[in-house]
């Protein structure tokens, strides 16, 4: 055990990121940062927070959360924080402080929000202590640009928050830009003159500021679970090195984040708003938003579905990680009514499947399966079924531990689901009818640790979607690439591209059902393409189709595994722009 603990996960993330539709000079790697995690002994008991947890509330709210994205009559689209930016409404230091005037969120109601934190099924909030605009929401006694000193609200609304999480059982942790302050001379991306007239520079921003605020988070408001630094730039290694020592002396059961930088920190964040594939070691989280900005933009009402959160909650479990949803409060202090809704309404669900979610571990199969996904805990596997087959049966690629018995979770007499194997696949018949409406979970008692051998499965009862991001690959370039939709809003991808002739990406898959199947792939590219698929020793079916710069999904053909088993699948780009045309996946419908 004390070996386990002792054990050190070493996690280097390499980020091949391409960046689209705004010039700038540093990589993303650095503006998150680059992230080497150590797991040590020491650590062992701050990562309680993850192993539990699993669920948390991101909240970003600060003076920008006043403009909600509408500045002097005008809308802006994008991460509403990023208000001040050139890229959005471009406001000057000294116009963005006068706002302090205007700002008095009068319905701020901490123990409503924890409430919701706490009725959604989270285990504890991380909120914007000072973002990068440099705003403290924080009594802080070094800068009077403060939410208590320089608004006519001049309520502390941390300490309120503080107290009212400790009352539902919440930890509380601070969210602090501790590179970038926008309004702060040296800061990071910050005037470079102080008050004077004098040229300063970070240290000057960091001795006077940064430090001494990172020390107030830390001792005003309790125990803090966590102490959220993020996007690293140029700050000094020893001043990073600094504050973590403040963190740990003061807080020495705070987790830091491994946006701190350095590899200071007790975990990784992904990329912004990304949920990962495929399973990720060591320990770390996904930061997701409820609809598009983090922060209040007045025209956001592209909300997530209570299922579709749940999905990516599930997901990112299920990949080993922790999931922090953010909502981000409107100027007056309230909760978007729909972001509330869609919180609680997925907290119904966990309320009703908590052991699905807290304290479970990474699926076996190291990636989503067809019809939903799986969290595990000892010898017991969670099948979570966000697209039900239609004939009702659920089937398992692969799973190599016996089945001692399977039911269905939620219902009041616990009834045990015929479970059948058949070659490499284990099959559940669902009952016929199902009360649960959101997401049904089956309940697998093995009779050992869940062993799995990693083949892709072609499921003839719900469509099969594998990614390019799984493939053997030759003669073509699988990489990941990271872009913006809006401003600041991220999207994921690793395609396949840069073609040569004869290029192959390759998957080894398992077929239960013989017969035909559509295929359809979804990709980018330039004009009309002509994409090839083959299957070893079998059929070869090729079509042109159109192509669009964004990820589009055109069908094929059928193509026929003619018996059971085994079989290597590949795509390869026969005709057209073979450079640019870029594959995300395939995906594969039984044709009944
Ligand atoms: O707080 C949220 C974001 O404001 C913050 N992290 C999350 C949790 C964040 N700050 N910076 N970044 C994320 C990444 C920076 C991206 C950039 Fe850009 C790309 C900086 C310049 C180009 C997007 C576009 C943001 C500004 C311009």
């Amino acid at each position: 055990m004390i070996e386990m603990n002792r054990m050190r996960i070493l996690l280097v993330v390499l980020m091949i990121l391409g960046v689209d539709g705004f010039a700038f000079s540093q990589d993303m790697d650095k503006m998150w940062g680059e992230q080497v995690m150590k797991l040590k002994a020491a650590d062992a008991e701050r990562g309680q927070l993850f192993e539990e947890g699993n669920y948390a509330m991101f909240i970003h709210w600060g003076l920008y959360s006043h403009i909600g994205n509408l500045y002097k009559g005008k809308s802006y689209y994008g991460i509403g924080e990023w208000i001040m930016n050139r890229n959005m409404a471009n406001i000057p230091v000294d116009e963005y402080k006068l706002l302090v005037k205007e700002f008095d969120p009068v319905k701020f109601d901490a123990n409503k929000i924890a409430k919701l934190a706490a009725d959604a099924g989270m285990k504890y909030i991380v909120i914007t202590a000072k973002h990068h605009d440099g705003f403290a929401m924080y009594h802080s006694k070094v800068s009077k640009f403060n939410i208590v000193d320089a608004t006519p609200f001049g309520r502390d609304p941390m300490k309120e928050l503080a107290k009212a999480c400790k009352s539902h059982g919440l930890g509380l942790g601070f969210y602090y830009s501790h590179n970038q302050d926008w309004t702060f001379p040296g800061g990071g991306n910050g005037p470079k003159k102080n008050a004077d007239g004098r040229n300063v520079d970070f240290k000057y921003y960091y001795e006077n500021k940064c430090r001494a605020q990172v020390e107030e988070i830390t001792t005003q408001y309790g125990p803090s679970a966590i102490v959220w630094f993020d996007t690293p730039g140029r700050i000094p290694e020893e001043d990073v090195k600094e504050l973590v020592g403040i963190v740990r002396k003061n807080q020495p059961k705070a987790l830091v984040s491994g946006r701190a930088g350095y590899g200071l920190g007790d975990y990784q964040t992904l990329g912004d708003m990304e949920v990962p594939h495929e399973n990720v070691e060591g320990i770390w989280e996904t930061v997701d938003t409820t609809n598009d900005s983090w922060a209040y933009a007045w025209y956001d009402n592209y909300w997530k579905t209570p299922k579709e959160i749940l999905h990516r909650l599930v997901s990112t479990v299920g990949r080993g990680g922790t999931y922090m949803l953010n909502i981000g409060p409107q100027g007056d202090g309230t909760v978007p009514e729909l972001a509330a809704h869609i919180l609680r309404k997925a907290g119904e669900w966990i309320r009703r499947y908590p052991q699905v979610v807290y304290g479970t571990d990474a699926s076996p199969w190291k990636h989503a399966l067809p019809w939903g996904d799986v969290t595990v805990k000892d010898n017991s596997l969670f099948l979570c079924i966000f697209d039900m087959p239609k004939n009702g049966r659920l089937h398992l690629p692969g799973l190599k531990t016996k089945v001692k018995f399977a039911y269905l979770l939620g219902v009041k007499k616990k009834t045990r689901l015929e479970v059948q194997t058949q070659g490499n696949w284990t099959k559940i018949q669902l009952p016929p009818s199902i009360s649960e409406k959101i997401v049904p979970v089956v309940q697998l008692e093995l009779d050992g640790q869940p062993e799995v051998d990693p083949c892709w499965g072609i499921d003839p009862s719900v469509e099969t979607t594998i990614l390019a991001q799984f493939a053997d690959v030759t003669g073509a370039k699988q990489e990941k690439k990271s872009w913006m939709e809006k401003f600041g809003e991220w999207k994921h991808v690793v395609r396949v591209w840069k073609w040569e002739k004869g290029g192959k990406a390759s998957w080894q898959v398992d077929v239960l059902k013989p017969g035909y199947y559509n295929v359809d792939l979804t990709y980018n590219g330039k004009d009309r393409i002509v994409w090839g698929v083959d299957i070893e020793g079998g059929e070869h079916i090729q079509n042109q189709q159109n192509s669009s710069h964004n990820y589009q999904r055109f069908p094929i053909g059928w193509i026929n595994f003619p018996k059971p088993g085994r079989y290597k699948v590949s795509v390869s780009c026969i005709e057209g722009d073979l450079a640019e045309a870029s594959l995300k996946a395939l995906h594969f419908t039984f044709v009944d």
